[in-house]
């Protein structure tokens, strides 16, 4: 029993979706499980992925109440890939807004990767509305883990994606990749952004599981999904995650260190190494540190599952 191999749980419809209005955007939420079950709000990465079906399937459906939602400008929420009033503490306060809405007192927030950034800030910020804590893949947005995985790091272990990431980008441009992928972005080609958001999407599939998954890169290539997802993920970075300083969350870990908490990641997350990780647990001990061993960067890594899925099973209990 103990050495069960813990999967996600089975696919599950909605018993309740909406949208809630805020700033010009229409956020889109849903709420699976049980309606009179623990509370709980994933959070998706990005910024810009949107949630999933799978998301809700981290969570037993008959013990949580399940909260997912699509951060401004992506998913189903609309306008599509708006940068309008989207900023981290524009998502903070979203993330309040519903929990008010939904008349929860607390609840467990679940994220991984830019999802645990978001967690961080929106608890060291809402600190009595967070019940537990479940995060996975670390990621707190300092110059060292963007260049790392836009500049000149996962670049060495997967040449052949980042060959395919560099390419549209003119020879001399490609000292500050990121600041090249802003210009054209931002620019008033939008086939030449299209191409572009396609390629920045491609890269981030490649590198997100162990063995390299061609699937998760063509659904990564989806034009709707990749337009966001780059847009979004390069308005943040190039702003720095909106973040006073870039050692803010974890300057700020005292305000949530009597919040239970585990941090899952994996030792070969070629997305957000595990350096990140094992700072943030030397500056919160309390917190459990679990290392999968033999796993990359996403949710659905074996190993990854089966610790995110026990550690909200624990808490279940709680
Ligand atoms: N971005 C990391 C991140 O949050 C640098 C992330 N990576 N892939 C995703 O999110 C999705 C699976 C949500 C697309």
């Amino acid at each position: 029993m103990t050495n069960e191999q813990l999967k996600l749980y089975p696919p599950i419809e909605p018993y309740d979706q909406g949208f809630m209005s805020v700033e010009g955007h229409e956020i889109y939420y849903e709420q699976c499980g049980n309606p009179d079950g623990k509370p709980a709000v994933f959070l998706h990465g990005g910024p810009g992925g949107g949630g999933s079906k799978a998301a809700r399937r981290f969570f037993n459906p008959d013990l949580y109440r399940i909260v997912v939602f699509d951060q401004r400008g992506c998913g189903r929420s609309k306008p599509h890939s708006s940068l309008e009033n989207n900023t981290t503490w524009d998502l903070v306060s979203d993330i309040e807004c519903l929990r008010n809405k939904l008349d929860i007192e607390k609840w467990l927030v679940f994220g991984g990767s830019w999802g645990s950034t978001l967690a961080l800030a929106y608890a060291q910020t809402h600190p009595t509305s967070v019940s537990e804590m479940v995060l996975r893949g670390i990621f707190l947005l300092r110059e060292k883990e963007l260049n790392w995985f836009y500049q000149d790091g996962a670049s060495h272990v997967f040449p052949e994606a980042w060959a395919n990431f560099i390419k549209i980008i003119d020879p001399d441009k490609r000292t500050n990749l990121m600041q090249a992928y802003h210009e054209i972005f931002t620019g008033s080609d939008r086939q030449k952004s299209m191409d572009a958001a396609i390629a920045w999407s491609r890269w981030e599939a490649a590198c997100s599981s162990m063995d390299y998954s061609p699937a998760r890169v063509e659904e990564f290539s989806n034009s709707e999904f990749a337009l966001a997802f780059a847009l979004i993920e390069n308005h943040y970075f190039m702003n720095k995650g909106f973040l006073d300083n870039e050692n803010q969350l974890l300057n700020n870990i005292d305000i949530i260190r009597s919040i239970p908490a585990v941090i899952v990641q994996g030792r070969y997350d070629m997305v957000c190494p595990p350096e990140t990780a094992y700072e943030l647990s030397k500056c919160w001990p309390e917190a459990s540190l679990v290392i999968a061993p033999f796993s990359g960067h996403t949710a659905f890594e074996k190993e990854i599952t089966h610790e995110l899925v026990l550690a909200t099973n624990q808490f279940a209990q709680s």
